[in-house]
């Protein structure tokens, strides 16, 4: 049964990631895509494998994905004036990826 992992990753991590997927003979496909929360760009890696592949492939992304702690800058109200506000930094920490599989309920290629 083939599955379909998606994978959210930060871009940094993306060239290697793909090289390493590729070195082990996985195909996989990178999409320019956006996180809602930070506004900012992120990679989606759509990887195509059989069902007996995807811990293997999960392993390499664990093994290349980093997390990072990023500063994102919020506007806070001051005094409870809600018409006023201060620009107010927070650090989030940015996961190495979030993994999603999926079944596969049909493949072909033509
Ligand atoms: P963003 O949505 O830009 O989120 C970036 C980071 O901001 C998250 O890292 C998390 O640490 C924080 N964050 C997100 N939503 C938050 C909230 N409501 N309150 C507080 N902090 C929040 P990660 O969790 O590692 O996620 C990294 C990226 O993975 C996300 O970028 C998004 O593009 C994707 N992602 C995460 N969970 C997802 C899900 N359930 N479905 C689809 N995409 C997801």
């Amino acid at each position: 049964m083939k599955k379909l992992v998606i994978a959210v990753i930060q871009d940094k991590d993306s060239v290697k990631l793909m090289e390493s997927l590729v070195d082990k003979g996985f195909r996989a496909t990178k999409l320019a895509s956006t996180g809602g929360f930070l506004k900012a760009g992120n990679t989606t890696m759509l990887i195509g494998v059989d069902k007996n592949q995807v811990n293997e492939v999960v392993e390499v992304i664990k093994s290349v994905c980093q997390s990072r702690e990023k500063m994102v800058t919020t506007m806070s109200p001051i005094g409870g004036a809600v018409e006023s506000y201060v620009p107010y930094p927070v650090e989030v920490v940015v996961g190495g990826a979030t993994i999603f599989v999926l079944d596969v309920e049909r493949f072909e290629q033509v």
